[in-house]
């Protein structure tokens, strides 16, 4: 691939993925070594004249919880009407500290902050579309409307809804990106080779913040 290819122009934007405290060490959906990213997303962030922070954001007792349904533990599967959902510890609940986004995290230039996963019984890892695969976060539009066609994307977890806001992004016809460095997974049962190989498929391009 050119440089060319991968320069930031005009029409690019980072969207920052779900860099929030629960997802930090301590937190209670704490991703290894998450808060390495923080760093690492501040410098590359500076880069962009256009940036977008996602927000996980869930209703108190949200479906995705093992905790809302008996006898489910965190990181067991159940079917729901729109299909297969992993269920987690409680997390990034509204208005709670773990839901706040990293404290270190310093991107005052960031133009948008969309919150997703607020629906009480979608789940939502994509920023543009809910687990039903119908819902619209209104990103698309939004980034449609500004005249940004390439998207860069970073944050966490690679696996979850990095891999799934890229994915979308790509089949939403923007140019996707995902800057792996600025990137930590959750891999669980193989999640994350799995989700390189669908974006790897989709044409998502995996790059280093040092490539651009
Ligand atoms: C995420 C699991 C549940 C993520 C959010 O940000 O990757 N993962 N909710
Ligand atoms: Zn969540």
């Amino acid at each position: 691939m050119s440089e060319t290819h991968r320069r930031i122009d005009d029409r690019s934007v980072l969207i920052v993925v779900d860099v929030q405290n629960d997802f930090l060490p301590g937190g209670n959906l704490a991703v290894t070594d998450g808060d390495a990213v923080v760093p690492i997303i501040n410098r590359l962030a500076k880069a962009f004249a256009n940036v977008v922070i996602t927000q996980d954001w869930h209703t108190p007792g949200h479906v995705s919880f093992a905790s809302s349904h008996a006898g489910k533990a965190p990181f067991e599967s159940i079917a729901l009407s729109y299909g297969s959902q992993v269920l987690w510890p409680e997390h990034c609940v509204q208005g709670t500290r773990g839901a706040e986004l990293a404290e270190d995290l310093a991107v005052p230039h960031a133009q948008l902050v969309i919150r997703k996963g607020f629906h009480h019984g979608i789940d939502s890892y994509s920023a543009f579309l809910e687990a039903d695969r119908k819902t619209s976060t209104g990103l698309s539009a939004y980034l449609q409307a500004r005249g940004l066609s390439r998207v860069f994307v970073t944050g966490l977890a690679t696996d979850f809804c990095v891999a799934w806001t890229a994915l979308d992004a790509r089949a939403a016809g923007f140019e996707t990106f995902v800057i792996e460095d600025g990137c930590r997974a959750i891999d669980a049962q193989g999640s994350l080779a799995k989700a390189w190989s669908d974006m790897a498929e989709a044409g998502v391009r995996r790059i280093g913040g040092a490539d651009l």
